[in-house]
């Protein structure tokens, strides 16, 4: 057998340089590059061995410095969310708390069924000198380390004990990476002598290797019980989750949308599937949804769900699909969703799903009156979004006229990222996205501190997309420090930072549960009332992102900012425009609920005042059965 001699982590870089995914006859690297932070415990071995590869060329496989090891991994996600899961990065992370750091990250891959690989250092396999710096012991056994806590939040896990270890290990990482049931964070923990120990490898390991993305069949008796039960339905309506996206799925969705009359309301993950101006494109559903999608939710017959996970924000926690006898189809590539809501499943590609019902189907429509109906919707809901974006509020503009403008200002390509605070939910139904990857929400996990590394990521995966970052104050002062990252690998950024001196979103959440607003302000403590309801505080952040390398600009108003946004467009550099909102809204109007407990029992007005609303809002909450 011919074989050659490498560390472990020296043939696991070149493994990784030679893997690739393949769909729909379209090859593209699957790791093109890893992300690091070096300490002890990969400096030597996986350090050592990207350098041998960088200097040697043995192996292609760039690296990338993060600043925070939960931004890395951001990064990651956000690249393989552009690139539909077809590639992705691995992260190389120091013993203990660099690789402990990625653990939030993995938990968002995992949740939006993202890929990523990470690759954590672990302690001593020999355990010669235990305890080791970082080194958690554990009174319950000796092979168990803080990398375990990955097994949590990942949907592979191995522990490279021994060189060889990592064939059939990298091996089953790269299947649950490239397989869109499985995917999600894939984590091989390495030991840090092992990384850096020879061993003889064969050859055959590091050939090239493409990894076929499947694009699974519908079973044609699920096609025909699927169309028997859409032909029963006179208020149909089609849930469009992330899974049309990642398949590819916009121009078969459209084309049935437009040949069946059933209108099409997105998720988060889902939106851009149809464009915002398409005749039936009812926009947002659930709980921060449109007022067409969820009018038409509630009356529905059949839903036809098209891969979507159904999360509470899109049922509007069990509560927006009203009609008494409405039953489901679910086309999902996983079995798991395609069965929610006791649904009629159709397990396949959303692509090809969507295909054979629209050949099924060819002979059906929903009649003019629903065609009508969707229409005046639609109508309506221009009307409650044109007036969210000329409120003409002050002094501080409303988040949703900043939002009305960003939509005017962008091209149809721009991508915009978001995850966590108010903004979600006013883009949800305000945000008008033409092309399928313009609305880049995280929603899943909803991770403040996405939004800056997701950035990084983003643009990394098609640069010829504006990438235009939305932050709120609280999301950025999470993380923002890969900011630095983008300048040092030159990457144009656009970063709008919506400063309003707080939580916006969960202090409305909590005024509307009765409690107050409490701690939902960044304020002073103030001496007489003990509380943190004192001053704003001398906090410029504008000053803190141009300290890390960032060209800034100031708007004091939409038309300022719809200037400042003329010039970010027009920089070459990462450019955060800085703009002051009313941290009371006004929020777009709701349509839906979202269930979050209120208090039983209280000694507070506001929480007794609140649990009543609570407790006659639960009423409308259903199982699907
Ligand atoms: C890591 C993390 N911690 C806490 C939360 C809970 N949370 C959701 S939104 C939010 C406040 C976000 O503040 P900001 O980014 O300023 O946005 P705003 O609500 O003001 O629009 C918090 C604390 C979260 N989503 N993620
Ligand atoms: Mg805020």
């Amino acid at each position: 057998m011919n074989t050659v001699r490498l560390t472990t982590a020296q043939a696991l870089v070149r493994f990784l340089a030679n893997q690739y995914s393949e769909r729909d006859g379209q090859e593209q690297r699957l790791i093109p590059g890893v992300w690091g932070i070096f300490g002890h415990g990969n400096v030597a071995g996986i350090g050592q061995a990207l350098l041998q590869a960088a200097v040697t060329q043995e192996a292609d496989l760039p690296y990338y410095l993060a600043r925070n090891e939960q931004g890395m991994v951001h990064a990651s996600v956000a690249y393989a969310k552009m690139r539909d899961r077809l590639a992705t990065f691995a992260c190389t992370a120091s013993t203990g708390p660099g690789s402990t750091n990625m653990i939030t990250g993995a938990a968002l891959a995992t949740t939006n069924r993202l890929p990523v690989l990470l690759l954590p250092s672990d302690m001593f396999a020999t355990r010669a000198a235990d305890p080791v710096l970082q080194q958690l012991e554990d009174t319950r056994g000796g092979d168990v380390t803080v990398n375990d806590a990955f097994r949590a939040v990942s949907k592979y896990f191995d522990r490279i004990s021994r060189p060889e270890q990592l064939i059939p290990a990298a091996l089953a990482a790269m299947r649950v990476l490239t397989d869109p049931v499985e995917t999600g964070a894939v984590t091989l923990a390495l030991p840090q002598d092992v990384q850096a120990e020879a061993y003889d490898w064969p050859i055959d390991f590091f050939r090239r290797r493409v990894w076929h993305v499947g694009r699974p069949v519908p079973e044609p008796a699920a096609v025909e019980r699927a169309a028997r039960l859409l032909r029963t339905a006179r208020k149909p309506l089609i849930v469009a989750g992330g899974g049309t996206v990642y398949s590819g799925a916009e121009t078969a969705l459209r084309a049935f949308a437009e040949a069946t009359g059933i209108p099409v309301a997105d998720t988060h993950a889902g939106k851009g599937a149809v464009p915002w101006d398409h005749p039936y494109a009812v926009g947002g559903i659930g709980s921060t949804g449109s007022y067409a999608a969820n009018e038409l939710a509630r009356e529905a017959d059949v839903v036809l769900g098209i891969g979507t996970r159904y999360s509470d924000f899109t049922t509007a926690s069990h509560t927006v699909f009203g009609n008494p006898d409405v039953t489901f189809v679910n086309l999902n590539v996983a079995r798991l969703d395609a069965v929610k809501h006791s649904a009629e499943p159709l397990v396949a590609d959303a692509r090809l799903g969507i295909q054979a019902l629209a050949g099924a189907l060819t002979d059906w429509e929903v009649d003019q009156a629903y065609r009508d109906r969707t229409r005046q919707l639609i109508a309506r809901t221009r009307q409650i979004e044109e007036e969210c974006f000329h409120r003409g509020h002050g002094p501080l503009p409303a988040q949703t006229e900043i939002l009305g403008a960003l939509n005017d200002v962008l091209d149809d390509r721009a991508v915009v990222i978001n995850a966590a605070g108010s903004m979600p939910g006013d883009l949800q139904q305000l945000w008008r996205a033409r092309d399928p990857k313009a609305y880049h929400v995280e929603y899943a996990y909803s991770c403040m501190g996405y939004e800056v590394a997701a950035g990084v990521g983003a643009k990394m995966a098609d640069p010829s997309h504006e990438v235009v970052v939305l932050v709120g104050d609280g999301s950025y002062l999470m993380m923002a420090q890969e900011i630095v990252t983008m300048v040092s690998e030159g990457l144009k950024v656009i970063i709008v930072l919506v400063q309003n001196h707080g939580f916006a979103s969960i202090g409305a959440l909590s005024e509307s549960l009765g409690s107050q607003r409490f701690g939902t302000k960044y304020r002073y403590r103030d001496r007489d009332s003990g509380q943190l309801d004192g001053g704003i505080l001398p906090v410029d952040l504008a000053a803190n992102a141009s300290s890390l390398g960032a060209d800034v600009l100031h708007a004091a108003t939409v038309e300022e900012f719809r200037s400042a946004m003329e010039k970010a467009k027009a920089a070459t550099r990462t450019t955060v425009v800085h703009v002051e909102a009313d941290l009371y809204g006004p929020n777009p109007p709701g349509h839906g609920w979202w269930d979050v407990p209120v208090s039983e029992t209280s000694a507070l007005d506001s929480t007794r005042t609140a649990y009543e609303t609570y407790a006659a809002q639960k009423q409308s909450q259903r199982h699907y059965l």
